[in-house]
């Protein structure tokens, strides 16, 4: 019989194999995991559960909420509240940071999350996901604020998300190598489906929303034109392309099989760096990648030495197979 190793097993098996992971850290990670098996239960319910749609309400950036995006940022703030391991946690869907309340035992965690990756995707039935990150929280000052959290993603404790899918998977880093656990539902458990994770540094394979060409930088066209171009073009290879509109599922596609991912500044809003989130979604997706042998950039440095100066900042993102990346990198650094 081949061997069966819970999430579980695994966390206490790195604790002992490698002391990479403390118990604190260990009890925060099943704690996200289990929030991500009740969040997977009301994805699956969907108009049965009454969780679709819209919730009228709008987030600190001015998007508009979708039910399971309250949802799923209530069981992951109920779910970490107690344990102990955690001083606060930021989300995307929250103004300002969710200090640990006074009536439960304060950690040394700061956990990160954007609870529901991929709105646009609920209503459609198309995979979605949590994405999450912990950090340290440094120093021994009394209290934690915003400063806290502002932290490189080189400084990660850990990070992963779990995708709602065909399968619901959970896939996470403690700094060793990237592991795949598959939620078995008749069990309720966690069980290790890929360990050691790595992406191809080659691929025929970009994942960019091209209805957004006309607002792109000058590099991001020139990648894109020469891929398009296929076997007749520079590359001399034909490409492909996905975009699923959720970053998890693309992410996730890339870890199973190479690619490149790219949300890059552009044109529409010029003020901002770009769509997605540097603390919720683009150092924890980079710490993933990375521990899988690809590359992350915000196009002219590593996405993980960025120093945030706001929770809620914004980054341009490419990352996935390591060749590709260096060389759309290359081309931004070319045309400054
Ligand atoms: P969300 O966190 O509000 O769902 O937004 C992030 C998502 C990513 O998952 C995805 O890559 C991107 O937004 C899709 O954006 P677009 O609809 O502009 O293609
Ligand atoms: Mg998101």
């Amino acid at each position: 019989m081949t061997r069966r190793v819970s999430l579980t097993q695994y966390l206490v098996e790195q604790q002992r194999e490698h002391g990479r992971i403390p118990g604190q850290l260990r009890l925060l990670i099943e704690v996200v995991a289990r929030a991500c098996k009740r969040i997977a239960i009301s994805v699956n319910k969907g108009a049965l559960g009454d969780v679709l749609g819209s919730a009228n309400t709008e987030n600190v950036q001015g998007e508009v909420q979708k039910k399971l995006d309250i949802i799923a940022n209530e069981v992951l703030i109920e779910a970490n509240e107690w344990g102990g391991a955690l001083a606060a946690m930021a989300s995307e869907e929250m103004d300002s940071i969710h200090v640990i309340p006074n009536r439960y035992p304060q950690g040394e965690y700061l956990l990160l999350f954007d609870p529901l990756d991929g709105s646009s995707n609920i209503d459609v039935n198309v995979s979605i996901g949590t994405i999450f990150s912990v950090l340290r929280k440094v120093g021994h000052h009394h209290g934690v604020s915003e400063e806290d959290f502002l932290q490189s993603g080189k400084a990660q404790a850990a990070a992963g998300y779990c995708i709602y899918g065909p399968q619901t998977t959970l896939v996470l880093t403690v700094g060793d190598g990237v592991a795949m656990f598959t939620l078995d539902r008749e069990q309720g458990s966690w069980v290790l489906t890929g360990e050691n994770l790595q992406i191809p540094a080659d691929t025929k394979e970009f994942a960019i929303n091209m209805s957004n060409k006309r607002h792109w930088a000058a590099p991001v066209t020139r990648y894109i034109d020469e891929c398009l171009e296929g076997k007749d073009g520079p590359r001399g290879k034909d490409f492909n392309m996905r975009w699923v509109a959720s970053m998890v599922a693309d992410v996730h596609r890339i870890l199973t099989r190479g690619g490149v991912f790219m949300y890059p500044w552009d044109k529409r809003e010029p003020d901002k760096p770009g769509k997605l989130r540097l603390m919720y979604e683009a150092n924890p997706m980079a710490f993933i990648v990375e521990q899988a042998g690809g590359a992350a950039t915000n196009g002219l440095q590593r996405i993980m030495e960025l120093q945030p100066s706001k929770l809620h900042e914004r980054v341009s993102v490419v990352l996935g197979s390591k060749n590709e990346v260096e060389r759309v990198t290359a081309y931004h650094r070319d045309a400054a």
